[in-house]
């Protein structure tokens, strides 16, 4: 199949899941058209079957914001009408479903039918798609669409507790290629970061609010009082500084290390012992099952459809969202038993299992058959 893909290609999970996707369906023989504003940042292989087109938004000062969906759908008319593009897969509701409904209404009137399948990511509905200034846009790109898929049970029913649905939902779990998260290095180089004794903390995300940054600090904080630790935070975003000056106040600084966007995410958790993500919401927690597939145990919230994929008492511990308390206990109780430790990672990397990118990229070719057939 000739398939277009949307998505932001930015760090983040959904970005992550549509280049993977992309780059897993080339290989089973498809072609792959990406058509975003910048190249996305894990997709390092443009081939005969996988190709990139940049949206150019053309600046004009008598514009306070620039129209990116105008861009986005003209473009979209443009590579259709090129590269014979057979499907539209767009990642977020906001604002791709949108543009991907004005550029199939366009190809409409030249007798082209462009099928569109939207997968929800969370973002989309949960804290942006949901406020009164967007909701009747992606209600309607929503019902819009030949098909929809959200990354979570969980985040299926928000959708349809939050939004007037007509369509079906189909829940398709994100995934993961564990090929890259087997160790290249028996001891994973941990000794660049910390010494023998030391346990090592980690935390991906990007550094927005509702990552709750300041209690992944203050959990570790307690964690660093039983034990000698390290704490690794990777990423960039708006909680970035504070989370430096907590580290200050609370005169941990030097058991820190920030390290920005990194695009040596396995590196990074190869040596780490535990992950934290105490998110406030979490459609599914990509970051998380990054970590499992590395067999680090997670400590995180029970929020959204994390709880689909950290499995409490086993691959690691959930807790409400803000209980830091509870969640500093539990990384202590897994952290202070060299044998404990041993099975939660054991537990977490077979847990990972589940979501292998061969088991789940079916399940989209199945959807992409089915629309092209039905539309
Ligand atoms: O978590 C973020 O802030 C980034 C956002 C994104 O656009 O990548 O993540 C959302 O999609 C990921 C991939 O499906 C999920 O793993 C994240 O849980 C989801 N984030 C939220 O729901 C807050």
């Amino acid at each position: 199949m000739k398939i277009g893909i949307v998505c932001y290609p930015t760090f983040g999970g959904s970005g992550v899941v549509a280049t993977e996707l992309g780059l897993e369906l080339s290989k089973r023989g498809h072609e792959i058209h990406f058509i975003t504003y910048s190249q996305p940042v894990r997709l390092d292989l443009l081939g005969n079957n996988v190709h990139y087109h940049e949206v150019n938004v053309p600046e004009y000062p008598l514009f306070l914001y620039q129209p990116y969906e105008l861009a986005l759908s003209s473009k979209l008319v443009d590579m259709v009408k090129l590269h014979q593009i057979e499907v539209l897969h767009v990642h977020y509701a906001i604002p791709h479903a949108y543009a991907a409904y004005m550029a199939k209404q366009m190809l409409k009137e030249e007798d082209i039918n462009l099928p569109i399948v939207t997968t929800l990511h969370g973002t989309d509905i949960t804290l942006v798609g949901s406020h009164p200034f967007y909701k009747p846009a992606v209600t309607f790109s929503i019902n819009k669409s030949d098909a929809v898929t959200s990354v979570s049970q969980s985040l299926k029913e928000d959708t349809e507790r939050l939004f007037n649905i007509k369509k079906d939902i189909k829940v398709i779990p994100n995934f993961i290629d564990l090929s890259k998260y087997e160790p290249k290095f028996t001891d994973c180089q941990r000794g660049m970061m910390a010494t023998e004794d030391e346990r090592i903390i980690t935390h991906i995300s990007n550094f927005r609010e509702v990552k709750q940054i300041p209690d992944v600090i203050k959990i570790f904080n307690e964690i660093q009082k039983q034990m000698p630790a390290k704490l690794m935070m990777v990423g960039e975003g708006p909680e970035r500084i504070p989370a430096e000056e907590l580290c200050e106040k609370l005169g941990i600084s030097n058991k820190v290390v920030f390290f920005g966007n990194s695009n040596e995410i396995d590196k990074i958790l190869c040596f780490s012992d535990l992950f934290l993500l105490p998110s406030r919401t979490e459609s599914f927690g990509l970051a998380a099952l990054e970590a499992m597939a590395s067999g680090v145990p997670v400590i995180s919230s029970n929020t959204g459809g994390i709880p689909e994929v950290n499995i409490d008492g086993v691959t690691g511990f959930l807790s409400d969202v803000n209980d830091v308390e509870s969640m500093s206990k539990n990384a202590i109780y897994i952290l202070s038993d060299p044998k404990r430790l041993q099975e939660f990672k054991d537990h977490a990397k077979k847990a990972s299992s589940k979501f292998a990118i061969a088991e789940v990229v079916p399940m989209y070719e199945a959807i992409y058959k089915e629309t092209i057939r039905k539309s």
